[in-house]
């Protein structure tokens, strides 16, 4: 068995579980073996051989059937979004070992509409920052996302932002953690400038989604509307029946 050297055993595993799904060892809809018989053939134990298959169903790639297996993604192709934790984009690309990038579109004070002051708990006619920036995963375009911020708050963006991880330049520049998030998804029909934009002029629909996000002290710091592409977005989502 080929190892990569330095990697943490399941790392490895998942590396490899990867190029027998991408060499087509397996095909769409196959089901992997068992976990013993992974066991074996990578000398690890099942902790870790589970580990390797978690990892991989954050991703998208394999899905489990209770009492049936793990199965291959016929979508695996999707970058797929986890909705369990409160990541940037920017973390989001590099736990797939993506490069983010963001293009600025438009950054400009505007007075707070009745609904964009609710949402940042906020006066209508304050003024707020509509911050618009075009995501992109590998230099692709993956998002139109246009942030809403309190100009209170924010004001220092305007002239020290110049790119990167907004989250990290809040956190760094302006001490302002976010800590929590309520999100609201919804498929919605986006106009041709938008569809060329994402790199897609067929593309009809985004995955809309709406995060209204609180820092440390609860108080609203942002609200974002998001359209990523629905040609290359799943969203991955664990239930519980508790
Ligand atoms: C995500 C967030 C967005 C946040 C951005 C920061 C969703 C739906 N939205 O795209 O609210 O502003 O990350 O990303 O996930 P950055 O730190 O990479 O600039």
């Amino acid at each position: 068995m080929e190892t990569k050297a330095g990697k943490p055993k399941y790392q490895q595993i998942k590396e490899l579980l990867v190029d027998s799904i991408q060499s087509g060892k397996f095909s769409n809809g196959a089901c992997l073996p068992p976990e013993r018989e992974l066991c074996d053939r990578f000398h690890a134990s099942r902790v870790t051989v589970r580990k390797a298959i978690k990892e991989l169903e954050d991703e998208g790639k394999v899905y489990r059937i209770q009492g049936k297996g793990t199965f291959l993604n016929q979508q695996s192709n999707k970058i797929t979004q986890v909705l369990t934790r409160l990541t940037s984009f920017t973390e989001d690309m590099h736990s797939r070992g993506m490069t983010a990038g963001s293009r600025i579109l438009l950054t400009e004070q505007v007075a707070a509409s009745a609904e964009i002051a609710e949402q940042l708990a906020l006066e209508p006619g304050d003024p707020v920052i509509l911050f618009r920036r075009l995501r992109l995963a590998d230099g692709e375009p993956m998002a139109i996302e246009t942030s809403y911020l309190n100009d209170k708050l924010f004001h220092p963006m305007l002239e020290k932002y110049t790119g990167g991880s907004f989250y990290s330049f809040m956190r760094d520049e302006l001490g302002i953690m976010p800590r929590r998030a309520v999100q609201s998804i919804e498929v919605a029909v986006i106009p041709e400038w938008e569809a060329r934009l994402l790199g897609n002029p067929s593309l009809a629909v985004a995955l809309c989604m709406c995060r209204q996000t609180f820092d440390s002290n609860d108080r609203p710091i942002e609200f974002v509307v998001s359209k990523y592409r629905s040609d290359k977005y799943r969203l991955h989502i664990e239930l519980y029946n508790l």
